[in-house]
């Protein structure tokens, strides 16, 4: 360790101390490359850690960690996965994460087994509890598999347990795709317990998380991480003006509900996302964000894909199933015209650069009904700039 002595001038030696001292910065805006520096060697037993629990996740865990990454985080990287992730994709999580462990909590014959056994239905729940047991590192964040990192967050290790940010479906409950956690095995016995005993509200780990630590939406304020760093595609639609506000300094994205990213398709060729089988058309997601995610997936993640499936068939994503070699081709070529000016056309709050294609006409009252069921045609007429120009025809 005396070799870090040197390297050290004044500023740096102040800034561990403050890091020491204040332990925690309430303004979260410690993205100095001073403290990246420093935190390189001393904070390698923090980490990011995950979970993917079929390949579709795996998939969603590969582009998270790529923009973990591409941001430059200092902490380690963690992926829990299930039992039914595939080979391939296993060995793709291994090339981006630093540690990829299997979670196998049927198999594990512990108490975690026993919990199990007394509420099959909290299956997911308890292999997500799983990331208490990572006591090599004092302190971690998770991040859902559907999350998508903006910006540097290595900040959040300032937090303490339990340290999240509201649900925007009901606000005195913290969401749980991006929290602050201290591993401990204690507080992982305790949690399987109260899991069996209590069951979960709303049947996943938020539910049974938010029952435990109770204290969160009273107790410390310091432990409600900023709106920006669980920014789901649900609020921006539900109040607009803030997203107008804010939406710029959004360093998480997350992409809640039951449509993920990965259901949508995409044309390697044209950069373009298409609307997937279910529901064509019908976005949930705030279209900048998810080419975003397609373009992590298209740049970094998918050529790796290619490489660990070989010849055996998977899902690629890709419209119109091409041959691996077709789409290794295109892949090569867009990549060559757009190495250039990569992933630098994001720009939330601005109108998108490539339109997402005209759906088909709906009379306006039937739109009215189905977006007050909840279904909006977000890639459509209830499209972002859509609802930004209705909106802006009211403020002038
Ligand atoms: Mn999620």
């Amino acid at each position: 360790m005396w070799n870090l002595i040197p390297a050290l001038d004044c500023s740096q030696l102040l800034s561990i101390c403050q890091l020491h001292i204040k332990g925690f910065n309430p303004n979260l805006t410690s993205s100095s490359g001073h403290r990246a520096a420093c935190s390189q060697k001393t904070m390698a037993d923090q980490a990011f850690v995950t979970l993917a629990t079929n390949d579709n996740y795996a998939k969603g865990a590969m582009v998270l960690g790529q923009s973990l990454r591409k941001h430059k985080t200092t902490k380690k990287l963690v992926a829990l996965i299930g039992p039914h992730v595939a080979e391939p994709c296993r060995r793709v999580l291994e090339s981006v994460y630093d540690e990829v462990r299997l979670v196998d909590v049927l198999e594990s014959g512990d108490t975690a087994h026993l919990a199990l056994m007394k509420r099959p239905d909290l299956g997911v729940t308890f292999t997500k509890l799983h990331c208490w047991t990572l006591t090599h590192y004092s302190k971690c964040v998770f991040m859902d598999a559907d999350t998508l990192v903006l910006s540097n967050i290595d900040e959040l290790f300032e937090r303490e347990e339990l340290s999240a940010a509201p649900d925007p479906g009901w606000p005195d409950c913290f969401n749980s795709g991006v929290f602050v956690f201290t591993p401990s095995n204690e507080t992982h016995e305790k949690l399987l317990a109260f899991c069996s005993e209590n069951g979960s509200f709303d049947g996943g780990d938020q539910g049974v998380l938010n029952s435990y630590f109770n204290t969160w939406a009273t107790a410390d304020i310091s432990r409600h991480l900023p709106f920006i760093y669980n920014l789901s595609s649900i609020a921006i639609y539900s109040y607009l003006p803030a997203f107008k506000q804010y939406g710029h300094k959004a360093k998480v994205v997350h992409f809640l509900g039951k449509v993920k990213p990965w259901s949508y398709s995409y044309d390697a060729q044209s950069g373009e996302v298409k609307g997937h089988s279910v529901a064509p058309g019908l976005c949930e997601v705030q279209p900048d964000y998810l080419r975003l995610w397609w373009e992590f997936y298209s740049g970094a993640v998918l050529p790796a894909l290619l490489e660990a499936y070989g010849d055996t068939p998977f899902n690629t994503g890709c419209v119109d199933e091409k041959s691996h070699e077709e789409i290794r081709e295109i892949l090569t070529s867009t990549s060559q015209a757009a190495s250039s000016s990569t992933s630098s056309s994001f720009a939330p709050s601005s109108s998108s650069s490539s339109p997402p294609p005209p759906p088909p006409k709906v009379p306006s009252d039937e739109r009215k009904k189905r977006w007050e069921a909840g279904q909006a045609d977000y890639m459509g007429d209830d499209s972002f700039v859509h609802i930004e120009r209705k909106l802006d025809s009211f403020l002038k």
